[in-house]
């Protein structure tokens, strides 16, 4: 039985990922070190999952001679990162991508309980929800997120800790993702995983969901399939989605993945 949904933030919630590629560019800025990050280095380097796992991967790549004085700025670096991110988020307002917001009326109104898992660290959690939904009335009943897991995507362990603390097995969930990473890691967790593909994502091969989209569509705006499961009409809703988990073996076994490559 569909009890949950556990969604991944960047890339999935929302198009966050060239506000995160501003935000260190800003604190690059700020800190008078001469380095920008455009959109196809960001691509690249988000290979690394973890901005701070990203920027030492960068220090260690590409300023290898002066990485020890640089590594201890990190910190630093990743600190205001984060602040200059929460602003690009409130000053923006950047909304959920499409059929996100519904999606999560349709469970909330059918008592499924909603989850994060995410690479991102908490703050960027907040402040994209903050922009998103009244105070006292964020949807999500458990935020895994950043530094709790010991390992960052494709590890499991994010997915792992939102699936203890909502108290459920990943036969009972079904996740959302946006990338490689993150499909992988979502899947290690033993969770079949509905892939939307976004706009750093673009290159990426989605093997391992079961269902992969651009988008989850909303009435009369359909999304493109890439592969795999059809939604009627383009638009995945929960009604779609509790059948589709309906006709999976519920004794946990690997769900029917898909191999995209496109
Ligand atoms: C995406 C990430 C994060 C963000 C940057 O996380 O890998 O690292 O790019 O955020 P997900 P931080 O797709 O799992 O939401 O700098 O806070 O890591
Ligand atoms: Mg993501």
């Amino acid at each position: 039985m569909l009890r949950a949904l556990i969604f991944d933030v960047d890339g999935t919630l929302a198009e966050t990922e060239d506000l995160h590629r501003q935000a260190f560019n800003r604190a690059f800025a700020d800190l008078g070190l001469s380095w920008s990050w455009d959109a196809a280095l960001y691509a690249d380097l988000l290979t690394v999952m973890g901005g701070k796992e990203r920027l030492a991967h960068y220090i260690d790549t590409q300023h290898a001679a002066e990485a020890e004085a640089l590594h201890a700025l990190a910190p630093e670096i990743h600190a205001r990162k984060t602040l200059a991110y929460g602003t690009l988020v409130a000053e923006s307002g950047l909304r959920l991508r499409p059929g996100i917001a519904r999606l999560i009326r349709e469970a909330r109104a059918a008592g499924i309980r909603l989850a994060v898992a995410t690479t991102t660290s908490r703050p960027n959690v907040d402040r994209l929800l903050a922009v998103n939904f009244p105070p006292d009335a964020t949807p999500f009943d458990v935020i895994a997120a950043g530094d709790e897991a010991d390992r960052k995507k494709p590890a499991p362990d994010v997915f792992l800790l939102a699936l203890a603390r909502l108290g459920i097995p990943a036969s009972e969930a079904v996740a959302f993702e946006d990338s490689a990473a993150g499909i992988a890691s979502a899947r290690a967790a033993g969770l079949p995983v509905l892939a939307t593909r976004s706009r750093y994502t673009e290159g990426h091969q989605l093997d391992g969901a079961f269902s992969a989209i651009s988008d989850l569509g909303e009435p009369g705006r359909p999304h493109r399939h890439i592969a795999g499961r059809e939604w009627p009409g383009g638009v995945v809703d929960l009604a779609g989605l509790i059948r589709w988990h309906g006709t999976q073996d519920d004794q946990g076994a690997a769900f029917q993945a898909i191999g995209t490559s496109r």
